[in-house]
């Protein structure tokens, strides 16, 4: 055979296989809730890359949706491009040689493949977006992916025979149509194959978070509890988990005596607690709304904790997620009567994005330790780490007090008439897990305070929602500052030398306009 003809049609035969590779990764993904390296590839490189670069790259390609899709996009061509390369390289081995058996085969592109999967993606592996734990989650995903590359293989090898082969007989007639003619026909069923993956893409990413990853509560609508249609909500994932309760466990395991699994039914027959609690993300801006409340019930921690005896050696728990997302905290605070497993979310059922079937709500720590779809609660020594830690968020996870404005807009203008009848001002603060004593709003940049009313004052646990009655006298152009008092009596502060891996501190300022 000659060398182009050998490799056109590797090249040919091995774009072919990458694109069925990724036609099999998402009908898994699809079909039986696989965890592909689709999806997974992303979790793991993330890990490695420093907070800071993470941030910038974010913004650079314009936000976290748009980093999500780069990085599917980026892992698919990826795949079809090594598949086409690898298929290049087969047709320039094979010219010389009629044959090589599937044990060569076999062994480059499905053991070797499963290998490099194993050793680099293995602590994703145990992801399943059906839910189940992470020992068959791994199992499944291991055979998920042996599936696809046994695919690719063998469309890989039959494609390149196909293209290749010698002249037929066929009743005594010469046939043998044309290397130009099959590579047609292949090229055809590429497209063909590739319609259905883009439709099946299509189909995902429907599915996908990013009509609502990063959707915020705030402005005039803010109410004391937040519907759970509204609730905020930041995910790490582009397909969130879609948990099916039967395959589902909660596993209490690690430095404990007696290792534990609940069914969800058995965990909504233990002794349940209801609980208003405020979630943040460390991530939220000061005038941002990445930031809502509501009535949870579940668990206590502690009760599942003591049932399986934690050991001598113990200092912090590692949750785990049914995608493979992590977070760790003291097991101190694990204890805390208010650390709760919780599966109900307003008096309904956890909604899916939320973390059907069950999540950790943890207190005055930021959203991010509020892990969803728990499945593992690990009891760890102190040197354990979570997801964002391991990417260098951190060191400290406890909300600092904070208050923002709901109305009016920032830049907005009122005529002085209406003016002196009152322009109402209101906002919430957060207090972490210390509640909120009082509110007080600036009209001129901070020089005066004025004390707030405090229409909702919340419990510890929970933001408070307060407003004020603005007269202004004069036409001007003010600048409005709120600051809040913790319960502990602590006044809300900006702190200088708090990495914003911490979280921010500091003041919300509106300018409104009073015109004459
Ligand atoms: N399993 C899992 N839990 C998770 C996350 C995640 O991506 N996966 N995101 C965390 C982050 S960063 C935040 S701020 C909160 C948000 O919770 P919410 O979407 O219910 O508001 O969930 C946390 N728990
Ligand atoms: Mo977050």
């Amino acid at each position: 055979m000659h060398r182009p003809r050998a490799i056109a049609a590797g090249l040919l035969a091995g774009t072919l296989a990458g694109v069925v590779l990724t036609v099999v990764m998402l009908l898994l993904a699809w079909l039986f809730g696989v965890a592909t390296p689709l999806a997974i590839f992303g979790d793991r490189l993330s890990v490695f890359i420093p907070a800071d670069t993470f941030l910038s790259l974010m913004g650079r390609v314009g936000g976290y949706n748009h980093m999500k899709q780069l990085g599917v996009g980026s892992v698919i061509f990826g795949q079809v491009l090594v598949g086409a390369l690898g298929g290049m390289v087969y047709g320039l081995v094979t010219r010389h040689r009629r044959y090589i058996g599937f044990g060569v085969t076999g062994t480059i592109f499905l053991l070797l493949p499963l290998a490099a999967v194993l050793v680099f993606l293995w602590p994703v592996l145990g992801t399943h977006y059906f839910g189940l734990p992470i020992r068959r989650a791994t199992a499944v995903t291991l055979l998920g992916l042996a599936a696809a590359f046994a695919a690719f293989e063998r469309t890989l090898i039959l494609t390149f025979r196909f293209l290749t082969r010698p002249k037929m007989q066929i009743n005594n007639q010469e046939f043998s149509p044309s290397i130009g003619r099959r590579a047609m026909l292949f090229g055809g069923l590429g497209i063909l194959l590739a319609g259905g993956a883009a439709g099946l893409l299509r189909k995902l990413y429907g599915l996908a978070t990013f009509s609502y990853d990063g959707i915020q509560y705030k402005g005039r609508t803010v109410q004391p509890i937040t519907p759970n249609d509204q609730f905020y909500c930041v995910t790490k994932n582009v397909v969130d988990p879609h948990v099916n309760p039967s395959f589902w466990r909660l596993e209490i395991t690690g430095l404990v005596k007696t290792r534990q699994t609940y069914r969800l039914d058995r965990l909504k027959a233990l002794p349940a607690v209801m609980q208003e609690t405020t979630l943040m993300c460390i991530s939220n801006g000061l005038d941002a709304g990445l930031m809502s409340n509501a009535v949870w019930k579940g668990v206590p921690m502690g009760a599942l904790l003591n049932a399986a005896t934690p050991l001598p050696g113990a200092a912090k728990v590692r949750l785990h997620g049914v995608d493979n997302y992590t977070d760790t905290f003291p097991l101190e605070k694990a204890m805390d009567p208010t650390t709760l497993v919780v599966y109900e979310m307003n008096g309904e059922p956890l909604p899916h994005r939320h973390g059907y079937p069950a999540r950790a709500i943890v207190p005055g720590y930021f959203g991010e330790k509020h892990v969803k779809w728990i499945t593992r609660i690990e009891v760890a020594d102190a040197n354990a780490k979570g997801f964002y830690e391991t990417q260098g968020w951190g060191p400290d996870f406890i909300v600092p007090t904070r208050s923002r404005f709901d109305q009016p807009d920032h830049e907005s203008t009122f005529n002085i008439a209406m003016a002196r009848n009152g322009i109402r001002v209101d906002g919430v603060a957060f207090g972490g897990d210390r509640g909120i004593s009082r509110v007080e709003v600036s009209f001129d940049d901070g020089e005066n305070w004025q004390e707030a009313k405090l229409d909702y004052p919340g419990t510890k646990l929970t933001w408070a929602l307060w407003s004020y009655d603005w007269r202004p006298e004069a036409p001007d152009d003010y600048t409005l500052v709120v600051h809040a008092v913790d319960g502990e009596g602590e006044v809300q502060e900006w702190d200088e030398d708090r990495p914003f891996k911490s979280g921010t501190t500091g003041f919300h300022k509106i300018v409104v306009h009073v015109s004459g």
